[in-house]
């Protein structure tokens, strides 16, 4: 009976992680057409598994994806970036990108891109460093572009004891839990402003 317990338990732990909770194919052709990369995880340089300046489409099978023109996740430029994210949603990519993408990464949990969390980004357009938060937290980071995954919503403080000048930032849809996207400062309110607490929920 114990033995049997113990196989059926190994094989739920399998199960459980073998679950894959992010995943993006990449496309040589538009529509899906040609040479294909399956990916799961962060790649600081697509040179590394032969798909450098590669990609013109890409399904996104689930998650919230990051793709960026430089490798590092556009850590010391300005180029192009762009966001994709959902289940099974399919589309080819703009100009801008096109036959560009040198690095990608995911936003948000690695468990799941609806755990509730703020991912924030040193760089705008999701570039550069990168914090993912969970919960109220200090922080000594300038924030230039964030993403809110989940369903709440949070509120950022400039100063450190969660007080003073503050905004609420939410997910574009917070009973499906639908990612709220902030591209620049001026987005969520702290142009010229440093964020240094964040805590969940909205306070006026
Ligand atoms: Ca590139």
């Amino acid at each position: 009976m114990w033995i049997k317990l113990a196989i059926l338990l190994v094989f739920s732990l399998v199960g459980q992680k073998a679950q894959i909770s992010h995943s993006i194919i990449l496309y040589e052709g538009t529509q899906g057409w040609g040479d294909s990369l399956k990916i799961e995880n962060y790649v600081n340089d697509l040179n590394s598994v032969g798909f450098n300046n590669k990609a013109s489409s890409l399904c996104v099978e689930d998650g919230i994806w990051i793709l960026y023109d430089a490798p590092s996740y556009n850590m010391y430029s300005d180029l192009p970036s762009g966001y994709f994210w959902g289940e099974d949603y399919c589309t080819d990519l703009a100009h801008d990108l096109r036959q560009k993408v040198s690095s990608l990464r995911y936003v948000g949990s690695p468990f799941g891109y609806k755990v509730d969390g703020v991912h924030l980004y040193g760089r705008p357009w999701f570039g550069g460093t990168e914090i993912f938060l969970t919960g109220e937290a200090r922080i000594s980071f300038l924030v230039k572009s964030l993403v809110v995954t989940g369903k709440s919503v949070w509120t950022l403080y400039e100063k450190q004891d969660f007080s003073g000048y503050h905004v609420c930032v939410a997910p574009s849809n917070s009973s499906s839990g639908y990612p709220g996207f902030y591209t620049k400062e001026a987005d969520f309110g702290f142009a010229g402003r440093k964020i240094r607490s964040i805590q969940k929920d909205c306070f006026p």
